[in-house]
């Protein structure tokens, strides 16, 4: 052998050792060992091969390994990465030659009784990168993750200190195949095993963070094909876009991509708040950079031991940006603004605030909250700063559309506008007065407008901008307390006066859905939500989960929420009437399917009671409709969606078939293909933010774009304690988009 082995104790009973340290021991050990290897341990992964579990699972084993890198996670749990000499491994490509050892918040493990490096170092090992060691542990596993655990794992031997890993041992440059499945083996071939990150390599998404892990960028080779596309094209798109690499709806899954983790870095740093680099869409990485391969929920990180080198590569908000309506011309957005709840007790909740007791709704116990509450802001000064980026997004990317649909804000009205407040008070939290103790009409304060919406639109006039006036009806609440809004400017839109004969505003709504409605839909208001009983054909089938889960047993766990308004001319005066319906279905693409695909059936039938009523109506469907435009579907065509259901889910059909409307999403693709798009997941960019257009409308749309000022950019900097490094930009996880129209 070329390579030091563990000593066995059995023989050190029968001789004076000297160890790696110089310290001279006599074990009395007599057990024998049976060192074996790592990739026995891991299972050699054959092509197609579906099952990812360890052959050895459960078993007490003996393994030797160089620790090459240390990891620590936001919660302070340390592990380190253990990995074969590159000469000393099983031989099997197809096996990984490194094992992650969780040690909890232990800086050191037990060492075996009677074992070589006990009689040498006592009763503990001190974790070191460079010490090549031979541990006894049991062979354990963590959502998927092959790895030891620091209780289970003795170390036996201490074989050698101080070497410098990445020179004994293998570490290979990342290149995953194009075809997903064939990547997913690939990684797991490389479970635990260093992995390098070359130069050169490609940002996909902006960095996301999350709690309990960290952050995590997504990133290709900037050798890969999609790397190699012209301009802005040059990234991940999900496999049923036009500008995806393969040709086809469904192709490669993109395999080729991969992500890569801070275990490492916050280890290296020894810093607890220490997180990847907020890095962006187009971002190149200057430095290659090496870390173990770890797997945490589903995903395969590599866990960079440094944090990474970056120049900025095309500037995402460039692509395609939102042009100024012109003299004749109206602009309406939506905007998912993430959970924008203000820091006041709101009587009406009991989860809003610290102290206050959860939200429950035995119509939607999926919808149920317990404390502590992570979407409310930390300070007021938190809440305070993210909306005035959404202010200076609203100004300067969006340029103050007339009308903004919105999503996501807080359910609350229990405030109303300081007098004193003007664009230059400086009242801070006291720009709007507030009664925090009465509920339900006896609030001193309730006018209607939604606080958080309402402040929001305070921000925006202190931020130089234009006064908006904000409006929604709580009854599009779910029962966590967010909802859909609009903000509009007075001086380019008003309020239609909501008709007892209007066919959703009025009294008695003309929706053709096969069941009840809810009482909400007989308020003759506007703005108006509206929902309905699930038929009870798809609540014999309501799940708790998966495909099969419902938010409950209405149609909406947020009912869809409608406003007519009247756009102005450059006079003042009204040019033409619009309808706009506000979503925000049920999340995420791939679950809650059939109450998602009712929701759709939901929004396709108010639209056609307004279009029967007038075929000629301005309607602008919007929102977040948590799922794909065709041809995309989080299910390809055959693919399993529950037992002989298959894919595609095409589960927003009853929109393209029965709502009258035609998706501007087919405008974007036509128009710029490049920039078609609302969010990125898993670092490639997808659609759920959407916007649905009758033929009348339609005839006067001038653009429809998305304004990538957020998916592309880092999120959420707060929550680790960073100040935002691109300003307004990365403040929602959505991109808002702006459809410019004609005004007559
Ligand atoms: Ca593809
Ligand atoms: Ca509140
Ligand atoms: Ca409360
Ligand atoms: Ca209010």
């Amino acid at each position: 052998m070329q390579f030091p082995r563990a000593r066995l104790a059995a023989a050190a009973a029968s001789a004076l050792i000297v160890g790696a340290s110089g310290f001279a021991f006599a074990s009395q050990a007599q057990a024998d060992i049976d060192v074996i290897a790592i990739g026995e341990v891991q299972g050699s992964i054959a092509e197609g091969d579906a099952d990812f579990t360890s052959p050895r699972a459960g078993e007490t084993v003996y393994v030797q390994g160089v620790v090459t890198q240390e990891t620590l996670d936001p919660a302070g749990n340390k592990g380190f990465f253990l990995q074969e000499r590159a000469d000393a491994t099983d031989g099997d490509p197809l096996s990984s030659d490194g094992i992650f050892v969780f040690n909890n918040k232990y800086a050191t493990v037990r060492t075996l009784n009677g074992s070589p490096a006990q009689a040498e170092l006592g009763a503990n090992w001190t974790v070191k990168v460079g010490d090549e060691i031979v541990v006894r542990a049991v062979v354990g596993t963590y959502y998927g993750n092959i790895q030891f655990s620091g209780g289970s794992t003795y170390v036996y031997d201490v074989v050698e200190t101080g070497l410098d890993p990445l020179a004994v041992v293998a570490a290979p440059e990342i290149d995953p195949p194009d075809e997903a499945r064939a990547s997913t083996e690939y990684f797991r071939r490389h479970l635990g095993m260093q992995m390098t990150v070359p130069a050169d390599s490609v940002v996909t998404a902006g960095r996301d963070v999350f709690a309990s892990t960290g952050g995590e960028v997504w990133a290709m080779r900037g050798d890969s094909a999609a790397a190699a596309q012209e301009g802005y094209a040059a990234r991940a798109y999900r496999d049923a876009h036009p500008l995806d690499t393969a040709e086809g709806a469904f192709d490669d899954g993109n395999g080729y991509l991969f992500v890569m983790g801070d275990l490492g870095i916050r280890a290296t740093e020894g810093n607890l708040d220490a997180i990847i680099a907020p890095a962006k869409t187009y971002d190149v990485v200057t430095e290659a950079n090496a870390g173990g391969v770890y797997l945490s929920y589903s995903k395969y990180t590599v866990e960079v031991a440094e944090d990474l080198a970056l120049e900025g590569g095309f500037d995402p908000a460039g692509n395609e940006p939102v042009e100024p309506a012109g003299r004749n011309e109206a602009a309406i957005g939506s905007y998912n603004i993430e959970n924008l709840y203000d820091l006041r007790d709101n009587p009406n909740s009991e989860c809003d605030f610290e102290g206050d007791a959860g939200c429950v709704d035995p119509e939607d116990p999926e919808g149920n909250v317990d404390a502590p509450f992570d979407y409310v802001p930390a300070t007021y000064e938190e809440y305070q700063a993210r909306m005035e980026r959404e202010a200076a997004q609203i100004v300067d990317d969006l340029h103050s559309p007339a009308i903004l649909m919105t999503q996501e804000g807080e359910a609350q009205d229990v405030c109303s506008v300081n007098p004193e407040w003007t664009k230059r008070s400086d009242l801070g939290e006291d720009r709007l007065v507030c009664d925090l103790v009465n509920t339900g009409d006896a609030n001193e304060f309730s006018d209607g407008a939604p606080d958080s919406l309402q402040e929001l639109a305070l921000l925006i006039a202190e931020y130089g901008g234009p006064t908006y006036q904000a409006v929604g009806d709580l009854d599009s609440a779910d029962t966590r307390g967010i909802m859909t809004g609009f903000l509009y400017q007075p001086k380019l839109a008003g309020l239609s006066k909501a008709r007892h004969w209007d066919p959703v505003l009025g009294d008695e709504p003309e929706v053709d859905y096969p069941t009840e409605p809810d009482a909400i839909n007989a308020d003759v208001q506007n703005p108006k939500a509206l929902n309905a009983a699930l038929p009870d054909a798809v609540i014999d089938q309501c799940t708790g989960s998966g495909v099969y889960a419902c938010n409950g047993f209405d149609v909406f766990s947020r009912p869809s929420q409608v406003a007519k308004f009247y756009l102005k001319d450059k006079h003042g005066r009204p040019a033409s009437e619009i309808y706009l319906i506000n979503n925000h279905f049920s999340s995420g693409p791939n679950t809650r399917v059939l109450h998602r695909t009712e929701q759709a059936n939901y929004l396709a039938a108010i639209s056609a009671a307004i279009l029967e009523d007038d075929r000629k109506a301005n309607v602008l469907a919007g929102g977040d409709l948590n799922v794909f435009p065709r041809p995309d579907d989080p299910f390809a065509e055959g693919q399993t969606i529950a037992g002989d259901w298959t894919g595609p889910s095409d589960q927003l059909a009853g929109l393209y078939e029965d709502s009258g409307l035609s998706s501007l999403y087919d405008v974007m693709v036509e128009d710029h293909p490049e920039a078609a798009y609302s969010y990125t997941y898993l670092g490639q960019a997808q659609t759920l933010d959407q916007m649905w257009a009758s033929p009348r409308l339609l005839k006067r749309v001038e653009s429809a774009v998305s304004a990538h000022i957020n998916a592309d950019y880092p999120a959420d900097a707060y929550a680790f304690g960073e100040e935002p490094a691109y300003g307004a930009y990365g403040v929602s996880d959505h991109d808002p988009e702006v459809v410019t129209v004609r005004l007559r």
